[in-house]
């Protein structure tokens, strides 16, 4: 009996504990809490009083819209820092194809010059001689050129000029080149070509510019301006003992056209 009263006592005293400590700690915790909130709202509105002063709140606005003028500014920069980087490397690269153009193209004519012409032929030895094909090459010269300048001026021989490139241009096959070697004179390198069949087509390219309507050819002794041709095909000692050469050749080959007197091919 005495136990159990004693149980209860403990049991009261122990919940009255309970009791006052919950409420001291809530008592603490709303204190705090009171505390923290006041001091937000005595911050916020301190700040609130800050700003609204006079003149503060402008210049804070002012630095904001500077702020944003000056990222508008490097925003429009920066745009057109990228704008005038594409124009210029397209500049660049415009230059660089007229630059290389102009290195390997014959301004009068249009089509590859010497340097670009004979670059072709060497190229093209090197892979005859790699895979064992054959190879050749023409030197065309247009026949008393010096005739139809005295006869008609300089400008209508340059005119005649253009005119006869553009006729052996046209008559050629894709796989070809053909070059303007200097003055009246011209190379076709025939890659993958025996003789005779070069010969053939240099044929057709004769008769092409000899029915060809050129201007004031009627004013030239043979009534027809003409081109002689020389053909010669790459021969094995020329690979191994690198000697006389396709194009000298066909060089020769000319000269032998010209003593038979013009407009032919040999
Ligand atoms: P051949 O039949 O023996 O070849 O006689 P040709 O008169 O054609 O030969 P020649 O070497 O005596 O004269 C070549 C002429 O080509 C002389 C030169 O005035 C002319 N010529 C060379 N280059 C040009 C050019 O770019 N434009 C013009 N209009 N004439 C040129
Ligand atoms: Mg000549
Ligand atoms: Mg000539």
């Amino acid at each position: 009996m005495i136990k159990t009263l004693m149980m209860k006592r403990v049991f009261y005293s122990l919940m009255i504990v309970l009791f006052i400590g919950a409420l001291a700690r809530s008592a603490y915790f709303y204190t705090s809490l009171k505390t923290n909130v006041d001091a937000l709202n005595a911050t916020s509105s301190m700040i609130q009083d800050v700003l609204s002063q006079r003149g503060l709140l402008d210049s804070f606005t002012h630095v904001i819209n500077n702020l944003f003028s000056i990222l508008m500014i490097e925003t429009a920069t920066f745009f057109a820092s990228v704008v005038a980087l594409i124009f210029l490397l397209w500049f660049i690269f415009r230059l660089y194809l007229i630059e290389h153009s102009n290195a390997l193209i014959d301004p009068l004519t249009g089509i590859y010059n010497r340097r670009a012409i004979m670059l072709s032929l060497d190229h093209e030895k090197t892979r005859a001689e790699r895979f064992n094909h054959k190879l050749s090459a023409a030197v065309i010269d247009v026949d008393f050129f010096k005739n139809y300048n005295d006869l008609n001026g300089h400008k209508a021989g340059d005119k005649a000029l253009k005119k006869v490139a553009k006729i052996v241009d046209k008559s050629m096959r894709r796989t070809d080149f053909f070059g303007r070697i200097g003055g009246e004179e011209f190379m076709i390198v025939f890659p993958e070509t025996k003789l005779s069949d070069a010969q053939k087509l240099c044929e057709r390219i004769r008769l092409n510019v000899l029915n060809a309507d050129i201007d004031f050819e009627e004013n030239m002794p043979q009534k027809a301006l003409t081109i002689s041709i020389g053909v010669a095909e790459m021969q094995d000692s020329e690979i191994k003992h690198h000697n006389s050469d396709v194009f000298d050749q066909a060089d020769k080959q000319l000269y032998i056209a010209k003593l038979a007197g013009r407009n032919c091919v040999r």
